[in-house]
């Protein structure tokens, strides 16, 4: 017989949400997670993260990204804790120009309210931003900053107070797939169950390899940046916004002011910077090379900000071929469900993922449409 109906490896963003929305139907749930809940060193960390709506990577996130919406103000009801501020979002690139273009296409495929700013209302609306002549900005007042460590702290939280099983400081070692009674192994013991779940992040190329074998993990930097002028930067007067050029291959953004901290501002895209990642090894700490190449986007397109980084983090990216992610099943890995591959833009959809991964653990189906995140799509 099974230890437990699902074990959820892995409990950062995903695993975590996974754990409460199996806890809550009353599933006998185990979660493992290997350091400590909250911790910086995979991809759910960084005090900040991105809500939107209009989603630029494809109209078909969009039912998600408000499923998410809901599902992560629930998760502050339960868990009495704020964890979403709405402060509006911003994509600023050259008029015209594809990064400008997908996020219209999402709202007008979804009925989803937007505004255009050409530079001069960029420059009245704000000023914070630099723009040239050619650039412009679209709006959408459904963004806001998500505060990740946290989340994940929340919702295991109220998976325990809902019968979840936690392991922390636990690796597991091997997942053992099988239509019927799928085992993980930590150290010498082996925990048989109904289904596991597997959200290991950048980890997930070392336990799931076939799975994860189109996954490219990558290093990325954040920087936090002070200003004399704070005020400019709260979330009532700075949306987050995102930035690229007109072939949106160098992209960054920045997220507001939050609980009194700087601004922060990173690379989403760049080129050279996507040396690959041993996930084991983690990804290197910040250098002078980060913060002189973030220093240098600060100093030309927020002339608000003081240029030096006062603080950097790094974090990891899974990357796929397309950048969608990999959500479901696959025929060579009976009896599991992969949640990976989010390509760095995947923690506002976690809520959401939670409860796709618990139809998917418990129903070996879903009526949330996720045919584009197949993780065979690629074989
Ligand atoms: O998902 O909004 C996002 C995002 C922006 C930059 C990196 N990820």
């Amino acid at each position: 017989t099974p230890d437990v109906d699902v074990v959820v490896v892995g409990l950062g963003a995903m695993g975590s949400n996974t754990l409460m929305q199996l806890a809550r139907r009353q599933v006998k749930v185990l979660g493992i997670e290997q350091f400590e809940p909250g911790h910086s060193r995979g991809a759910s960390h960084g005090e900040t993260r991105i809500i939107r709506t209009a989603y630029a990577e494809g109209a078909a996130y969009v039912p998600l990204a408000q499923r998410a919406w809901q599902l992560w103000r629930e998760l502050e009801n339960l868990s009495g804790e704020r964890l979403l501020e709405k402060t509006g979002g911003l994509v600023i690139g050259p008029t015209g120009s594809a990064p400008v273009l997908a996020p219209i296409t999402s709202a007008t495929a979804h009925h989803l309210p937007y505004e255009l700013f050409d530079h001069d209302q960029m420059r009245k609306r704000y000023p914070q931003h630099r723009l040239d002549k050619q650039s412009a900005a679209f709006y959408e007042a459904d963004a806001g900053v998500l505060r990740p460590e946290k989340a994940v702290r929340a919702a295991i939280r109220v998976a325990e107070s809902s019968g979840a099983q936690v392991l922390t400081g636990t690796e597991v070692t091997e997942i053992i797939p099988d239509p019927e009674r799928p085992r993980v192994r930590i150290g010498h013991k082996e925990i048989v169950a109904r289904h596991v779940v597997v959200a290991a992040g950048a980890w997930l190329t070392r336990l799931t390899p076939a799975a994860m074998s189109t996954v490219k993990v990558v290093r990325r930097v954040f920087g936090w940046f002070e200003s004399d002028h704070p005020a400019d930067y709260t979330i009532e007067r700075f949306p987050v916004f995102i930035r690229a050029d007109a072939t949106d291959t160098h992209v960054w953004y920045g997220i507001p002011s939050v609980d009194g901290s700087p601004v922060k501002v990173a690379i989403h895209f760049w080129p050279g910077l996507d040396e690959p990642v041993d996930p084991t090894a983690g990804a290197r700490p910040p250098d002078n090379h980060d913060a002189d190449l973030i220093a240098e986007i600060v100093e030309q397109t927020l002339p608000g900000l003081r240029p030096r980084p006062v603080k950097l983090q790094s974090c990891m990216y899974s990357l796929t071929p397309d950048q969608h992610f990999l959500v479901g099943s696959r025929a060579d890995l009976p009896g599991l469900t992969v949640l990976g591959g989010f390509s760095g833009h995947g923690f506002k959809f976690s809520t959401a993922i939670g409860e796709i991964a618990a139809d998917l653990a418990t129903q070996g189906k879903t009526s949330w449409e996720i045919a584009f995140l197949d993780p065979e799509r690629f074989a």
